[in-house]
């Protein structure tokens, strides 16, 4: 077997190295070798006390999250977790001072081995957490009894229900850590373990007394924070969890206390929430590895931006690159276009300084780094322009070209288009291997998706150096085919068609907001499109059908076109599918006209209009993503469903506790899904045909995922 961990003696210290690269994962013979080398320790006459470090960039990121596929059933779950905890008391029962030194990450079981051990030392930029919850768990090596004893149950919840890690500092103000080391670690945590050994000081934290007053406060902060979660924990059942095992850590004794955590861990472990958290986390580190884009490929430094159009979305995407410290251009065409551009930016920032996100010198300094401008002066200087002018082909058509002139050869030329074919503009830019969309999500500076949109011509450089570039600015950058409306857009088209669809056969707005929204969605179709601008569509529609198309197969409502003829672009101008208060005003009510248009246009189609179910809402808006996403996948505009997964948990806040549109279509069972689409094709016509991948997958008797 691999040497996980390593064993020396160093000064009269062990010194048990955990190496299993990338982040020391606790696989299960991680474990296994800790608790030998605990052992080999002990019983060393060499060794007066003993050091867990870890090799690499961290001490221990957790348990491996892969190992979790292996509990299949409740019972598999509790005997896995029985054994993890004799094992860590058997750590924690060490006859010899036992330090955890701790550098990059203690997280989730890696805080938790460093609570079974005597004292934990860390670095100054060490982090510890408890970040279970994100993964639907909760903490199952004893964290939810031992970091109450440690840092007090108050502390203790908001670790494991935010999940947030918590820098050393603050830690070592908590108890969690006993003491910071300034120079180098390893040497460090062996004059700390030595001391203690000098002083026969051991700590067993299972065995600090929680005292009568503490136990009071700790049930009252229960308390607090279950009414708490009620607002930001919304369908999810983990952080509930966490606060069951807290309590029962705080009402029964240390064993106890444990053996109520491996059952609540053991339910959600098998969760359908925790397994499409761990869908997502795993997929969101895969969007970044593109199959023919090799690691190794040249990735261009971005040291100077430019961007065209300082609109909503051109301003964010200016506030992106200055937030991460990239000196940027903002071209407009005219001075007074321009300075509403930067006055935009500037209120978004004095936003974020009174919600104390920000300092005023620290905005002063960001907004240093944007240079507004009405020429392209400068633009030779850049290495990279993004486009953010009107959705119109020839507009952007006539930018690129311009940009071909203006920068040098070697700037990428990206396009912040959300549907239209890059490869005219790449043509136009007589650059096609520097030109790709950078699609952003409104608002550009707050949404976390980048659509990274590869042309016909699209060199390698150009994606690996968009990849990084993602990073740096914060963002997921996932690449995908040029097609219309790219993935996110391609598929929300199927999305709006049958929310349209819904009103005008007799549901209403607000019941289908209502719906998504309790599906999980931060925001129905409807408060949507009034957020997005009824506008933006509208043009896209009138475009389209100048080229003879339409956004997505089937029917399409009138009654978007007939908002957007009424001015009636949604929050903007203070109506649209609500009234608002006023333009720019969020408090919206009921719009009866909205029913009279539903009413007008059903009609026009012969349709009678009916009550309709939550569930056929939820079923037919699911429905037509998944049977899309399979078309997109099939086609290769995507390349595996965790990159669309991805695209819709960060774009359009899909529910990660359902893991995405494809993930949530396989725990629905793609037969059921099929079967769905045939009956609504019989039902409604022909253009619900099932993808033809569909079909497939449900004959070989497999998922998207299987
Ligand atoms: C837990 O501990 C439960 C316990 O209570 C015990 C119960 C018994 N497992 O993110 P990166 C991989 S639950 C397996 O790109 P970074 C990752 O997939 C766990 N693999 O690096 C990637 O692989 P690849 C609680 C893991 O520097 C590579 O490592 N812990 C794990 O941006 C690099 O990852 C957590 O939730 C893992 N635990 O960020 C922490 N962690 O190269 C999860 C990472 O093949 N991890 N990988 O794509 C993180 O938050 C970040 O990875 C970290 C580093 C901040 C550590």
């Amino acid at each position: 077997m691999a040497d996980l961990v390593r064993y020396e003696v160093k000064n009269g210290v062990a010194v048990l190295t955990i190496d299993n690269p990338p982040v020391n994962a606790l696989a299960p013979e991680v474990w296994g070798q800790i608790d030998e080398a605990v052992k080999r320790g002990v019983a060393d006459p060499a060794a007066d006390a003993l050091v867990l470090i870890g090799a690499g960039t961290t001490f221990i990121a957790g348990a491996d999250i892969k190992a979790f596929e292996l509990l299949k059933t409740p019972a598999d779950s509790m005997a896995r977790s029985a054994g993890t905890h004799a094992l860590l008391k058997r750590m924690e029962d060490a006859s010899k001072p036992l330090v955890a030194a701790i550098h990059g990450n203690a997280l989730g079981g890696g805080l938790e081995v460093a609570q079974a051990c005597h004292f934990r030392v860390a670095t100054k930029d060490a982090r510890v957490g408890q970040p279970e919850v994100m993964l639907g768990l909760i903490p199952g090596a004893g964290g939810t009894q031992r970091l109450p004893r440690l840092a007090g149950a108050k502390m203790a919840l908001e670790m494991c229900t935010d999940g947030k890690p918590v820098p050393a500092p603050k830690a070592l103000a908590a108890g969690i850590l006993d003491h910071i080391v300034a120079d180098d670690l390893l040497s460090g945590a062996i004059a700390f373990a030595k001391d203690k050994a000098t002083k026969h000081e051991i700590r067993k934290v299972r065995e600090i007394v929680i005292g009568a007053d503490e136990v009071k406060a700790g049930l009252e902060a229960c308390a607090a924070m279950r009414a708490s979660l009620k607002k930001t924990a919304r369908g999810l059942r983990a952080p509930y969890a966490v606060v069951d095992a807290i309590e029962a850590g705080l009402k029964l004794p240390f064993d106890e206390g444990s053996v109520r955590e491996r059952e609540l861990f053991a339910d959600c472990v098998a969760s359908t929430e925790s397994k499409a958290l761990r869908h997502l986390f795993f997929a969101e580190r895969e969007v970044a590895k593109v199959p023919d884009v090799p690691k190794d490929t040249p990735i261009k430094e971005i040291k100077r931006a430019a961007v065209v159009g300082a609109g909503t979305m051109g301003g964010g995407i200016a506030m992106n690159y200055a937030n991460a410290g990239i000196p940027v251009l903002l071209k407009e065409v005219d001075q007074a276009a321009l300075d509403r551009g930067i006055a935009t930016i500037r209120r978004n920032y004095d936003v974020t300084m009174s919600k104390g996100k920000m300092t005023k010198e620290q905005v002063e300094k960001t907004m240093a780094l944007i240079t507004p401008t009405t020429s392209y002066d400068g633009f030779d200087q850049v290495d990279i322009v993004t486009e953010a002018v009107f959705e119109n082909m020839d507009l952007k058509k006539s930018t690129f070209a311009e940009l071909g002139t203006v920068t040098r050869p070697d700037c990428i030329l990206a396009s912040n288009s959300s549907t239209l074919d890059i490869d005219q503009f790449a043509a136009a830019s007589g650059r096609p291997q520097q030109v790709l969309g950078h699609h952003y999500f409104s608002p550009a500076n707050v949404m976390k998706l980048l659509e990274i949109v590869r042309g016909r011509e699209t060199s390698k450089e150009a994606i690996a150096t968009s990849l990084k570039l993602a990073k740096k600015l914060g963002k997921v950058g996932v690449v995908v085919g040029n097609c219309f409306g790219f993935v996110a857009n391609r598929m929300l088209a199927y999305y709006m068609r049958e929310a349209y669809l819904l009103l005008e056969e007799g549901a209403s707005v607000e019941q289908i907001d209502r719906v998504l929204t309790e599906f999980g969605l931060p925001v129905g179709p409807y408060g949507m499109q009034d957020i997005a601008g009824i506008d933006v569509g509208a043009r896209i529609r009138q475009y389209l059908k100048s080229i003879g198309k339409s956004r997505a197969e089937g029917p399409q409502s009138a009654i978007p076109d007939r908002l957007y003829e009424m001015g009636r672009y949604g929050q903007k101008t203070g109506a649209g599918w609500y009234k608002y208060d006023a333009p720019g005003s969020r408090n919206r009510t009921t719009d009866p006209l909205i029913e009279q248009l539903a009413n007008e246009e059903a009609k026009k189609r012969g349709i009678v209009r009916r009550p309709i179910g939550d569930e056929e809402i939820v079923a037919r808006i699911t429905t037509a993503l998944a049977n899309e996403g399979a078309r997109v996948l099939e086609e290769k505009f995507a390349t595996r469903p965790g990159d669309i997964d991805i695209i819709y948990a960060y774009g359009f806040g899909f529910p990660r506790r359902s893991g995405g549109p494809m993930f949530y279509a396989d725990t629905v069972g793609l037969p059921t899904v099929l079967s769905r689409v045939n009956e609504y094709r019989a039902r409604f016509g022909d253009y619900w045909e099932p993808a033809p991948l569909l079909e497939k997958l449900v004959k070989e008797g497999r998922g998207f995922y299987s």
